[in-house]
C-alpha cells in the first residue's frame, strides 16, 4: 500500500505566494527573488507531505499563476498576439525569461497601467517589471474558465489553425523534480494529461470555433512529440514515476457516436503507448476526478499504464465495482478516499469498508491511497484555527495538513489489517491504530448528534413552503410595464454596475483594524459611509442609471453572508486559491440555516438616502452561496439550499419594503454547479432554478429584480436561465464568442439582458469605441430594447482609477448608442 497525494495547496499557509506575486507585479520584488522565495515555499510543502508520511510526493503541483497557464507556456502555446511582449522579454533582458510573456497571457499587459503601477496604493497592480518597455503594448489576457465545477479557474489554450508547438528550454516539471531531488525528496512530477490539455483548449480563431471538445484532437500529432521530449528529459533526471491528469475523463465524451469514440480510443492509444515507448522503466499513473469515469473506462483498458486513480467521494459503490472487476492485473489501483473539495474530517469506517470491499479482489500491494482530488481545492491547515473556530466544530474538520494524516492513517490501516465485524473499540489489533480510529469515530459520532446543527424553526418553515411562493404575480411584460413606469431610466441602453467597488488597500485595512479592536465599529461605519458617498458622487456624475453602494463593508459576496447567517461559521485563514493570486474564504455550512437579523438593509437604505437616482440592493443567490461554501454532508445539498433561499427571500422582501426598488440576486455559481454528467443535469437544475425563485419571486410587479451570472456559455442550460424569470440579467461575456449570444433570440427570451461590455479581470481600459462597437454587435442578436451597458462583472479586483475610466467610458458608449438608435427608430 502506498500513501500518495495528487497535489498540495500551492498558496501556503499564510498565503505566501499571493504576496510574493503581487509585490513581484507591483514591481516591489525582482523576478529572481520571486523565483527564490516560491522555491523556499515548495521545498516547505514537500516537507510537509514527507513529514506526514505521504511516500508519492507530487512536484510540478506548484504555480505562479495556473497549472494549465505553465501548460501553455511549456509547449510553446502563445497565441500571436503576445509577440510584441515575448520579444520585450528578450530585448530587456529580463533575468528569468518567460515570467512576463507567462503573467501578460494571466492577466493581460497594457504599458501605460505598468508605468503607473509603482505609484498605486492599491494591491492589484500591473506588472512590475515593464517600466522598461518603451513602445506601447495593449494585449488582453486569455480567457479564464471555471474548472470543473470548481471554483478554481484554469486559463484557457487558444490553439491556432496551424499551431506548432515547441517545448521549453529547462522544462518546469524537469526543474521541479530536480529542485525537489536536491532537497531530498523523490517526487511524481504532475502533468496535465495530453488528451486533457487538449480538449480544456479552444480554437484561436473567431471565425471558425469548434463545434465539439475533441475537435483539438487535430493538434495531438504535432503537440505529443513534445510532451515525449519531456517525458524522455524527466526519464533523464531520475523520474520513476509520472502523475498525468486527465480529469477530462469524467465528462460525457463518447455517449452515442462512434466515431468520436474510435478518435478517442486511437488519441489515447496514441499517447500512452508512444510515451511508454519512450521510456518503459517510468510508471505511467492516470488520474481523474471529480466523477465517474464510467464509459470512459473502456477506452483505458488496453494502454500500457500502471496505475488509475479514481474519485471514490464522487463515485458510486457500483462504478468503483466495475472498476475493481475489470481493472487489468498488472494495474495498480489508487483510491481517492479522502474528500480533496471539502473541509470534513473522514468517517474512518466508511473508507474502511470500502478498502475492504475493494481487498477482497484487488492484493494489498496494488493499492494506493490518496485523496479524491489534488488538495488545490482545500485551505491549508488548522493550524490557525485553533481558538478561533468553536472547539466543537472545529474537531469535525481537516484542512490539507490534517488530510495528509488521514491518507497515511488508511494506508497504515490496510497494511495492518482491520476487522469492521468487532466491536468499534477492537476494529485493530495495534494499539495506536485503535486509538486514532476510536478518536476519530467519537468526532464523528458528536457531530452527527450535535445540538447546534438542527434548528427545528428552519425544519418547520420548510414543510410550509407552498407552489406560490416560487413566481412573480404577473409575467414579464405587465412587470416591466410598471418597472419603467417607477424608474424613470433610459429606454434604449439604460446602464449599471454589477454592484462591487474596488476593495482597496484601505477599504480591507480598515476592517482588519475593526475587527482587532483597533478602531472602533462607529469609526468603521463612518470609514465605510464615506466610501459610498465618494462612490455614489461618481455615479452620479458619469451618469449611471442604476447605482450601487459598493459593497465596501463586505470581504466577499459569499463569506458576508456567510458571517451573519445562522448554521454556517467561517474560519480564520481557510483560504482557497480561486484563479492567479486571487483567494477566497469559503465558510462552513455546519447546521440548519436561518436568518437572525436583516443583514443588508442598513447599507442600502443609507446609500439610497444620498441620491434620488434607484440604488440597486445586492445579494448573493442561494445557489452561489452554496457552490461557494463549504457545505455539510449529512443531507442533500437541495435541502440545504432551500433552506438558505428562504432567508434570502426574507432579505429581499425586507429591502423593498425599505424603499429598495431594483434587487439584485446574484446567481454567479448556477453555470459552474452543473454536474459533469449531462443525466444529472435536469435533477440540479430543478432545485437550483427552484432555490432562486423561492429567494427572489415575492416581491411586488415594480420591483425590479436583477441577477448576474459570470461565463455566458449556458447554451445547453437556456431554458433554466428562462426559468428564472428575472427581469435584467447581466452576463460576463465580455471574452467569450457574441454568438453565444444567439441562444436568446433562438428561445425568444424577453426580458432584459447586460451582456459585459469589458473585461474586468484585466487592468487594461477599454476605449468607448470598442463597447459602441461591441453594443452594435449585441444588438443584431437581441432586440434593442432589451439591452443594457455594464461591465461583465463586480470591479472588486480594480483600481479605482481604471474603474472610473472605464465606467465613464461605458456611459459614453451607451450614449452614442442611445442617440444612434432612437434616431433610427
Ligand atoms: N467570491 C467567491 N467566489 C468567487 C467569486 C467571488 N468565484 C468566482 C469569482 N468571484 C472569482 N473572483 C474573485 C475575485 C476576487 C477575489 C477572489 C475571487 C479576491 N480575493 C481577495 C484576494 O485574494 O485578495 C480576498 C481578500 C479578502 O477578502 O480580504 O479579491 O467573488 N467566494
Ligand atoms: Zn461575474
Amino acid at each position: 500500500v502506498v500513501a500518495a497525494n495528487l497535489g498540495y495547496p500551492r498558496m501556503g499557509e499564510h498565503r505566501e505566494l499571493k504576496k510574493l506575486v503581487e509585490s513581484y507585479w507591483e514591481g516591489k520584488l525582482q523576478d529572481t527573488e520571486l523565483v527564490k522565495e516560491a522555491a523556499q515555499l515548495r521545498v516547505h510543502h514537500w516537507k510537509v507531505q514527507a513529514d506526514s508520511g505521504i511516500q508519492s510526493i507530487p512536484s510540478n503541483d506548484f504555480s505562479f499563476y495556473d497549472q494549465i497557464l505553465d501548460h501553455i507556456l511549456l509547449f510553446g502555446v502563445i497565441p500571436p498576439r503576445y509577440q510584441e511582449v515575448v520579444v520585450s522579454e528578450k530585448e530587456y533582458a529580463t533575468q528569468v525569461q518567460g515570467l512576463r510573456t507567462y503573467f501578460a497571457m494571466g492577466r493581460g499587459f497594457q504599458t501605460s497601467t505598468a508605468a503607473t503601477a509603482a505609484s498605486e496604493s492599491t494591491t492589484d497592480t500591473a506588472f512590475g517589471s515593464a517600466q522598461a518597455i518603451t513602445q506601447k503594448i495593449d494585449v488582453s489576457s486569455l480567457e479564464m474558465k471555471k474548472w470543473f465545477d470548481t471554483n478554481y479557474h484554469y486559463m484557457v489554450p487558444e490553439f491556432a489553425d496551424s499551431q506548432t508547438f515547441q517545448l521549453s528550454a529547462n522544462p518546469k516539471p524537469v526543474v521541479e523534480y530536480l529542485e525537489a531531488k536536491a532537497a531530498g525528496f523523490e517526487t511524481r512530477p504532475v502533468l496535465v494529461g495530453p488528451l486533457t490539455f487538449l480538449l480544456l483548449g479552444k480554437s484561436g480563431n473567431q471565425a471558425k470555433p469548434y463545434t465539439n471538445r475533441v475537435d483539438s484532437l487535430v493538434h495531438l500529432e504535432g503537440l505529443l512529440p513534445h510532451y515525449i521530449e519531456l517525458v524522455n528529459q524527466l526519464g533523464k533526471a531520475g523520474v520513476t514515476s509520472i502523475q498525468f491528469d486527465e480529469p477530462i475523463l469524467c465528462y460525457d465524451l463518447i455517449k452515442e457516436n462512434e466515431e468520436i469514440r474510435v478518435r478517442l480510443q486511437e488519441a489515447l492509444k496514441k499517447i500512452y503507448e508512444s510515451i511508454h515507448t519512450a521510456q518503459p522503466s517510468i510508471a505511467i499513473h492516470i488520474t481523474t476526478y471529480f466523477g465517474e469515469i464510467r464509459e470512459n473506462f473502456q477506452l483505458l483498458k488496453s494502454l500500457p499504464i500502471n496505475s488509475l486513480h479514481i474519485d471514490c467521494v464522487r463515485c458510486s459503490e457500483q462504478e468503483i465495482n466495475t472498476i475493481v472487476n475489470e481493472l487489468p492485473s498488472n494495474w495498480s489501483l489508487s483510491l481517492g478516499l479522502i474528500d480533496g473539495r471539502n473541509i470534513w474530517k473522514s468517517d474512518y469506517k466508511k473508507k474502511l469498508q470500502i478498502i475492504s470491499s475493494v481487498l477482497a479482489k484487488i492484493a494489498k500491494d496494488r493499492l494506493i491511497i490518496a485523496p479524491s482530488c489534488s488538495l488545490l481545492h482545500s485551505p491549508s491547515s488548522l493550524r490557525s484555527e485553533q481558538g478561533f473556530v468553536k472547539p466543537e466544530v472545529l474537531d469535525w474538520l481537516a484542512f490539507a495538513a490534517e488530510k495528509l494524516h488521514e491518507i497515511k492513517f488508511l494506508a497504515n490501516a490496510t497494511v495492518a489489517g482491520f476487522d469492521l465485524s468487532l466491536p468499534a473499540h477492537k476494529v485493530f489489533a495495534d494499539e495506536k491504530l485503535q486509538a486514532a480510529y476510536t478518536a476519530n469515530q467519537t468526532s464523528i459520532e458528536a457531530r452527527s448528534v450535535s445540538k447546534l446543527i438542527h434548528n427545528d424553526a428552519v425544519k418547520t418553515r420548510i414543510a410550509a413552503i407552498t407552489p406560490e411562493m416560487f413566481h412573480r404575480t404577473s409575467p414579464y411584460p405587465k412587470r416591466a410595464a410598471a418597472q419603467r413606469a417607477k424608474l424613470a431610466i433610459p429606454e434604449l441602453f439604460p446602464t449599471t454596475t454589477i454592484g462591487s467597488f474596488p476593495q482597496t488597500r484601505e477599504v480591507r485595512s480598515a476592517r482588519l483594524q475593526m475587527k482587532s479592536g483597533k478602531i472602533t465599529a462607529e469609526q468603521y461605519d463612518q470609514f465605510i459611509k464615506k466610501e459610498i458617498q465618494e462612490w455614489i458622487t461618481f455615479q452620479e456624475e458619469c451618469d449611471l442609471d442604476i447605482l450601487v453602494h459598493g459593497e465596501f463593508e463586505r470581504t466577499d459576496m459569499v463569506e458576508y453572508f456567510g458571517e451573519l447567517l445562522e448554521g454556517f461559521i467561517f474560519t480564520k485563514n481557510g483560504w482557497v486559491q480561486s484563479y492567479g493570486s486571487r483567494c477566497v474564504k469559503p465558510p462552513v455550512i455546519f447546521g440548519d440555516v436561518s436568518r437572525a437579523n436583516p443583514m443588508t438593509t442598513y447599507w442600502s437604505k443609507y446609500a439610497q438616502s444620498l441620491t434620488k437616482k434607484p440604488m440597486k440592493g445586492m445579494l448573493t443567490g442561494p445557489v452561489t452561496i452554496l457552490q461557494w461554501s463549504f457545505v455539510r454532508d449529512d443531507q442533500p445539498r437541495s435541502d440545504t439550499c432551500y433552506q438558505i433561499a428562504l432567508a434570502i427571500r426574507d432579505e429581499v422582501l425586507d429591502l423593498e419594503r425599505e424603499g429598495i426598488s431594483v434587487i439584485q440576486v446574484d446567481e454567479a455559481a448556477i453555470r459552474e454547479g452543473l454536474p459533469l454528467r449531462i443525466s444529472d443535469w435536469d435533477q440540479y437544475l430543478k432545485w437550483a432554478i427552484d432555490s432562486f425563485l423561492l429567494a427572489s419571486t415575492g416581491v411586488r410587479d415594480e420591483t425590479q429584480i436583477h441577477s448576474h451570472m459570470c461565463y455566458s456559455d449556458f447554451n445547453d442550460i437556456f431554458t433554466s436561465i428562462q426559468r428564472m424569470d428575472t427581469d435584467v440579467l447581466t452576463i460576463e461575456n465580455s471574452k467569450s464568442d457574441l454568438k453565444l449570444l444567439r441562444a436568446f433570440e433562438k428561445y425568444g427570451y424577453q426580458s432584459e439582458i447586460g451582456p459585459g461590455l469589458y473585461d474586468i479581470h484585466s487592468p487594461r481600459i477599454p476605449t468607448v469605441q470598442e463597447m459602441v462597437d461591441r453594443l452594435e454587435q449585441i444588438v443584431k442578436y437581441l432586440n434593442i430594447n432589451q439591452v443594457w451597458g455594464n461591465p461583465d462583472c463586480g470591479c472588486k479586483t480594480r483600481h479605482a482609477k481604471e474603474t472610473k475610466a472605464a465606467l465613464i467610458n461605458v456611459v459614453k458608449a451607451a450614449k452614442l448608442c442611445r442617440e444612434k438608435y432612437s434616431k433610427k427608430q
